[in-house]
């Protein structure tokens, strides 16, 4: 599964337009809280992957092509995770 994820990322990446949004999370302390903010996000047709950062409280999502997540859907998964966002950073 790894291996498959490392290969599409190897052949899209020259094309890739995938946004990058770096969310902040409050009140996340163990992987527990990590994968459930990932099965949320990973849930999301426009998500592409998502890493859960534990030790900065960052989960950076990626998405397809140019497709983007909104603020309001961000913090509606991460409320409904048992969470708070406390920032929101696009690249
Ligand atoms: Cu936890």
């Amino acid at each position: 599964m790894k291996k498959v994820l490392f290969m599409m990322l190897l052949v899209s990446s020259p094309f890739s337009m995938a946004k990058e949004i770096q969310v902040k999370v409050s009140g996340m302390v163990c992987s527990m809280c990590a994968q459930g903010i990932q099965k949320k996000f990973r849930a999301l047709p426009e998500v592409k992957e998502v890493k859960v950062d534990l030790d900065s409280k960052l989960a950076l999502i990626t998405t397809h092509g140019d497709k983007d997540v909104t603020d309001g859907k961000i913090q509606e998964l991460i409320k409904e995770a048992g969470y708070n966002v406390s920032g929101i950073e696009r690249k």
